[in-house]
């Protein structure tokens, strides 16, 4: 049979901002479900980049007095990269809008649109965001400013480019309705069909007067506006244009994961720039909601950004991609604070998942009778089994929060069960149990370690370093690793704590 794909993307960054907690939670929550989807023996393609052609990035390249415009944004584009290389993001491809493949890509698909009788010329006369790179109605400004950023947006009368996007009004709610996966969580879906029933206008695909970005191939003279170009990157990132067999493996995509900002263009203005091109929708588009610093909306206005390499650095990568998958639902608002964060790295990782993996390579690598035939008992059976059934569900179902409290349900089981078997007692008056106790508290271990590796991969690989868990074990399928019988227990070694106390 051959394998199953699977497809995956963020939103590709705006380069003139630095990477934050809000971009990381983002992209580590794709990188999670890219490793989940790897364990199930899929072929992921977990594709992330940066939108360059903005009006943004052409005004913080002057005013950070670089001339060469370039070759700013190539610097600009290697700090985010590197962000999420020391993120250890598994990323298949780093898209960059400015390269030639995604230039191309996006004049194909420019004239793809203008054949189908789509793109007519007109007068935009309205306001325009630099912020937000979108134009903006009298309605929803506040106090004369852009409801999102603290400045009054631009007064603009050009002659643009437009696209009919109204023409696709019928067919938008059609599939809306059709598809029940297409935009989750359901909260979105109805604003979103509220937004494309009521109020979606034709859209403006160029500017005038910027200085920055790709020619329409029809008139030189113009740029394509931003997002018209920047969301052909799902594209262009996955062989449009470029590598036919590439697309056709993993096009259309599985999951575009965004934030709530930009779920309009995701949602209303993408399908239907790819149904006026002939292609195929993507599966699913996950927007999931934003999260404050202390109560405090985040930004670089704000002076509050946080630094995911930073905050790496001081509590170690796993830490933050375990506090941002289980602190924030999926989907929903929520907020960071580094009370949160220190009192979850104490109660659930010190204290939970760490002293239960040290208790468990303590006891099993001191002496034991190996010779013993392994039979786990059979409540830590049905509670492995349990465990499984409720992480996969939740994994499928996109709850990253919710299969990690499933995890932790399994690490309380395993500590009940040494309060009540005594394991220290044993090993004096019945070696035979106390082979059979730890061998069974080394198997909840192992299936924990598995099923916390998509999120915190350094922190299974040091648990299965403990359990001498080799390569090829470390390779296997969620399926396999289910149902193996459990591992060789003469090589467990008792290594110094995963997460030792914080200062
Ligand atoms: O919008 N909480 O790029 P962008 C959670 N270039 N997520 C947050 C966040 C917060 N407080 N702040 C930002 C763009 N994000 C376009 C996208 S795609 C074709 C073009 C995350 O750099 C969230 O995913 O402004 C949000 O949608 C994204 O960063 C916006 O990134």
């Amino acid at each position: 049979m051959p394998q199953k794909s699977y497809t995956i993307t963020t939103p590709i960054y705006y380069i003139n901002d630095k990477p934050h907690i809000g971009h990381a939670y983002t992209t580590i929550i794709a990188d999670i479900f890219t490793r989940y989807h790897r364990m199930k023996g899929e072929d992921a393609f977990f594709l992330t980049g940066t939108d360059e052609n903005s009006q943004g990035s052409l005004d913080a390249a002057l005013k950070s007095g670089e001339t060469d415009i370039q070759r700013f944004i190539d610097a600009q584009s290697a700090l985010w990269r590197s962000t999420w290389d020391s993120l250890d993001i598994l990323y298949t491809d780093f898209i960059r809008t400015t390269e030639e493949r995604h230039k191309q890509g996006v004049k194909k698909f420019f004239l793809a649109v203008h054949e189908k009788g789509d793109i007519y010329k007109g007068t935009y006369t309205g306001l325009y965001c630099t912020g937000c790179e979108a134009f903006v109605r009298e309605s929803d400004l506040v106090n004369g400013n852009c409801p999102n950023h603290p400045c009054p947006p631009q007064e603009i009368k050009e002659e643009n480019y437009f696209f009919k996007l109204t023409s696709y009004r019928d067919r938008l709610l059609e599939h809306i309705d059709a598809h029940p996966d297409f935009i989750q969580p359901v909260s979105r879906r109805n604003e979103i069909r509220n937004y494309i029933e009521h109020h979606m206008e034709d859209i403006s695909i160029s500017r005038q007067s910027a200085k920055w970005g790709i020619p329409i191939p029809i008139d030189e003279s113009q740029v394509i506006y931003v997002w018209f170009d920047a969301l052909i990157n799902y594209l262009t990132g996955v062989g449009y244009g470029w590598n036919d067999e590439l697309f056709g493996k993993h096009w259309p995509a599985d999951m575009h994961v965004v934030g709530k900002d930009i779920i309009k263009f995701h949602c209303a203005l993408w399908p239907a720039m790819l149904m006026a091109a002939g292609l195929p929708l993507p599966k699913r588009v996950f927007a999931h909601g934003f999260f404050t610093i202390d109560g405090h909306k985040m930004g670089k206005s704000m002076g509050n950004a946080i630094d995911p390499v930073a905050l790496a650095q001081s509590y170690g990568n796993d830490v933050l991609r375990y506090f941002l998958a289980r602190e924030i639902p999926f989907g929903s608002d929520g907020d960071f604070s580094f009370s949160r964060l220190k009192e979850r790295y104490t109660a659930d990782l010190a204290k939970g998942l760490g002293n239960f993996t040290s208790r468990v390579a303590t006891m099993a690598s001191r002496e034991y009778n190996s010779a013993s035939p392994v039979s786990l008992d059979s409540e830590a059976k049905d509670a492995i089994g349990e465990c499984w059934n409720e992480w996969t569900h939740a994994m499928e179902e996109y709850h990253p929060d919710e299969a990690l409290s499933e995890v932790w349900n399994l690490i309380s089981f395993g500590d009940k069960y040494i309060e009540q078997q005594k394991p220290w007692a044993l090993s004096k008056s019945d070696k035979a149990r106390y082979t059979a106790v730890i061998q069974t508290l080394v198997e909840v271990l192992r299936h924990i370690s598995v099923m916390v590796y998509p999120f915190m991969p350094k922190t299974a690989e040091k648990i299965w370093e403990q359990l001498g868990i080799g390569e090829q074990q470390r390779s296997l399928t969620c399926e396999q690793s289910r149902t193996i019988s459990s591992v060789p227990i003469e090589h467990i070694t008792k290594s110094e704590s995963l997460f030792p106390p914080l200062p």
